[in-house]
């Protein structure tokens, strides 16, 4: 790829900056660290909280007694949930997912129970860190334990002990998408009833951490009634309104800052209860706190993801057609609903019939409360869950079938010809080509030759064997569109906001609702603002992340900032042009028809030399002698945009891996993908996008786990014993795409940044299984640890 600090000229003027691979303008100041993270900020007077933590799964508090800690030096205060019982709230789920879904409410520190390891017992607040932390030891508390539920097939039988006294059951909803009921497909009864074959597979989805580079950490400011929340969040405007209705400070006494977020992964999704007590904490002094959690607060109490146990069946005639797919899933919601807890499955259920053309479907989940650290969302949330399903019974029914895996897949998939394709999901699928980014995959990977390698291995019995997995997918990002998120009861819109203000002096200011926290929004939509405006990148600066500076606001998750939010600059972009063309009229005594805008000037049609600049323009605005009368002397503009439709990208992943039976070690021998994203805007990003999301679906698939033990401690707490790779544990990308544009978005955009972390999970566990399959492996459960896949081989089951 070549890197660009500036666009190259071409005859015609200046080169279109979308489509440049510009090198990232935020990335100096974040990593040189000339920046404002959230933990650096100091204030007047600031104090701060430390927790003590439950060391308990599931207890009454049966003793509390905080006077000791109250009395070590430079404690201000100590609080515990009795303090806060009639203010705390309940930490907000927007997602109930049916109208009867039981959540037992989720306090921000534990009143008289605990349900998980880590939960809030009491704060300290102090006037400096070590006073608060040492001052944590000194608390007195009992626990009486009561019955610990962590496994969720024994926690839905009849009888099982219960996380929530007051719940009659540890279901917290039934969710059941029906193709047939909702009128998207056949009978799926019949379809399974007149089958030719049928298979079925358990798969579980491991537990996992979304571990973000930049602890969580929240600053309190108090200004009389009003306060300051700076927060290392992904959704500043969403926490100003949850935080708002949670404490009852008054949502315009409330404003919420994301100073630059490194890193969040789905982990920053959320409504933290540490936010929470800190501005009650706050409120109550009167005063300033900080809150900074270590690591292993990190890996003990931010939200984990995934944590499914996913039955699945699929039918098919004997020549390969699929007639029918079901799936049952059990979903690990923690000891409490989060945000978004419920939604995530909910969320993959439409997503589990992937690129294929199933005449019938049927899905149910049941969340499932347990004794552990709630879940929530974790880059892809739903869909790679549900791409991992159909992935690998695709390859586990063309074993059945004795048929090559891609020509299996092949006969099933939508082909070009047919989009806009309604799925029996009921999700209009509008662009693509999966035998084109297939192909283009196979030759990437060398895979002829790597199949003739394979075969070699295979009949001179080599111990290191090789495989090849394969992952043709398609998932649904860009998350509006309000109306279909309206329909799952989200119970937020979709849409995205953006304004952009015309300085004086011809500089640029776009305002947008989105929050990145490591996406490249600021370089991206300086790029977009470039091309619409005609002016240059380095005259765009792009402001994110404070409620005061951008009110209006839905945050950066599910893939949604170009699409949706960068769609909204275009917009808002559009209406500056707009504007800015009544004045050039005026000052260039012509009619608005007879302009023509290029290249960030308007001209007389016919005399393309003369005109006016949209950045003169703005300058004679302000000087604001002569505009014309009847039109207001400003052409800065905001706009909102909620699109008709998700957006779909696609792609084909082949992993080729070496197993040594031996010793059950496995290599990735090497890992291509060709994805469709429609339009690109900035091609070195979205690579970035690629490496990164690849590496977490990789991780999933062969390290990383989150591990409670039978008491409910989680025993993976530090990152010694979870395991994430680094970039010596991962081989080379070899990444490619092709483009077919989304029609959802004038941009013609599908999302990128969770596409490798979806597409690539399955691609590898079906790489490690068809290289030792012929040994009579069948399944191997991840993530594929060495021990797993020796016992797979050598033990049979899917090694445990
Ligand atoms: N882009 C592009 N052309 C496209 C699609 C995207 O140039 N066709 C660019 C966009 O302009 C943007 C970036 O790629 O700069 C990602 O865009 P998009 O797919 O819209 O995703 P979001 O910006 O909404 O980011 C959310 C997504 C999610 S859901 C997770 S999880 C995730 C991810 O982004 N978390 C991340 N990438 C991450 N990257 C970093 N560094 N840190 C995280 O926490």
């Amino acid at each position: 790829m070549t890197l660009t600090e500036d666009p190259t000229t071409t005859a015609d003027g200046p080169a279109k900056e979308v489509g440049n691979a510009r090198l990232r303008k935020e990335d100096a100041r974040l990593i040189t660290g000339k920046t404002t993270w959230t933990d650096n900020m100091v204030l007047p007077g600031m104090l701060h909280m430390a927790f003590l933590r439950s060391p308990v799964a599931h207890a009454t508090i049966s003793h509390l007694d905080v006077s000791a800690a109250k009395d070590r030096p430079n404690v201000v205060a100590v609080y515990t949930g009795q303090d806060f019982k009639d203010e705390q709230g309940t930490i907000p789920c927007a997602w109930p997912v049916t109208p009867d879904m039981v959540n037992p409410g989720h306090p921000s520190i534990a009143v008289d129970t605990v349900n998980h390891v880590g939960e809030a017992v009491a704060i300290v607040v102090a006037r400096t860190r070590t006073a608060a932390v040492d001052a944590v030891e000194a608390i007195d508390v009992d626990y009486e334990n009561l019955p610990v539920v962590l496994d969720m097939e024994e926690a839905v039988k009849d009888g099982a002990d219960l996380v929530h006294a007051s719940t009659s059951s540890n279901t917290s909803y039934h969710f059941v998408f029906d193709a047939g009921e909702a009128g998207t497909g056949s009978d799926t009864d019949a379809a399974f009833r007149d089958a030719e074959v049928t298979v079925s597979r358990r798969f579980v989805q491991q537990r996992l951490i979304p571990a973000f580079m930049e602890p969580r950490s929240a600053v309190v400011g108090v200004q009389g009634d009003n306060y300051t929340l700076w927060s290392a969040t992904q959704i500043p405007h969403i926490l100003r309104v949850m935080g708002a209705l949670t404490t009852g400070i008054p949502e315009h006494k409330l404003r919420v800052v994301a100073p630059d977020v490194g890193g969040g992964f789905g982990g920053k999704l959320q409504v933290c209860p540490e936010e929470i007590l800190a501005l009650l904490v706050a409120r109550r002094l009167g005063k300033p706190v900080k809150w900074t959690e270590t690591r292993s607060e990190s890996l003990m109490t931010a939200h984990h993801g995934r944590d499914q146990i996913q039955y699945i069946d699929v039918a098919a005639k004997k020549d390969g057609t699929v007639t029918g797919l079901r799936v049952r899933l059990l979903a690990d919601m923690g000891a409490y609903l989060r945000l978004i807890t419920p939604g995530v499955p909910a969320l993959g259920a439409f997503m589990f019939p992937g690129i294929y053309k199933f005449p019938a479907y049927r899905f149910e989940c049941d969340g499932v409360f347990t004794n552990k650290v709630p879940t929530d969302a974790y880059r892809g949330a739903g869909r790679p869950e549900a791409t991992f399903a159909i992935e690998r019974i695709m390859d586990e029914l063309a074993v059945e079938l004795d048929m090559d895996p891609m020509e299996l897949r092949r006969k099933n998939w939508i082909s070009a010809e047919e989009f806009p394709f309604t799925t029996v999901a009921g999700l209009e699928y509008d662009s693509g080509d999966y035998e084109q980014a297939t192909q283009a995959a196979l030759e990437l990977l060398g895979y002829d030759e790597l199949r003739a390698e394979q075969k070699r291995r295979r009949e001179s019995g080599d111990p290191v064997q090789l495989g090849i997995g394969i992952s043709t997918f398609t998932e649904m990002c860009g998350l509006a569109p309000s109306r279909v998120l309206g329909s799952l009861s989200f119970g937020a819109g979709g849409w995205e906001q953006a304004s952009i203000r015309m300085l004086p002096t011809g500089k640029v200011e776009v305002v947008t609702g989105s929050t990145p926290h490591g996406q490249g929004h600021e370089t991206a939509w300086s790029q977009i603002v470039a091309d619409e405006l005609g002016v240059p990148f380095e005259d765009v600066e792009v402001l994110h992340g404070d409620t005061a500076i951008s009110s209006r606001g839905l945050d950066t998750y599910g893939s949604r900032s170009l699409v949706v939010g960068g769609t909204a600059v275009v917009k808002a972009a559009e209406k500056v042009v707009a504007k800015a063309r009544k004045i050039a009229a005026h000052l260039l005594e012509a009619s608005e028809d007879d302009l023509e805008f290029s290249g960030g000037k308007f001209s007389v049609k016919g005399t393309p030399g003369a005109g006016l600049g949209i950045q003169e323009i703005a300058l004679a605005i302000f000087a604001a002698h002569d505009y014309p009368e009847g039109i207001e002397p400003s052409i800065d503009a905001e706009a909102a945009f909620d699109p008709v439709n998700f957006s779909f990208p696609h792609g084909t992943h082949l992993c080729a891996m070496e197993v040594d039976t031996e010793t059950g070690f496995v290599t990735i021998r090497k890992y291509a993908s060709v994805d469709d994203i429609g339009t690109i805007v900035n091609p070195i990003i979205v690579e970035g996008q690629m490496h990164g999301g690849l590496a977490q679906g990789i991780a999933q698939a062969l390290y990383e786990e989150a591990i409670y033990d039978a008491d409910g401690n989680l025993t993976t707490g530090t990152f010694v014993d979870y395991l994430l790779p680094s970039a010596a544990d991962l081989p080379t990308f070899h990444t490619g795409n092709t483009v077919h544009a989304a029609t959802s978005n004038p941009l013609g955009a599908k999302g990128v940044g969770e596409a490798g972390c979806i597409a690539s999970t399955p691609a590898v566990v079906n790489a490690a299984l068809d290289a030792v399959r012929h040994l009579g492996v069948t399944d191997i459960r991840m993530p594929l640890t060495p021990e797993r896949v020796w016992r797979a081989i050598h033990q049979g089951g899917d090694g445990g």
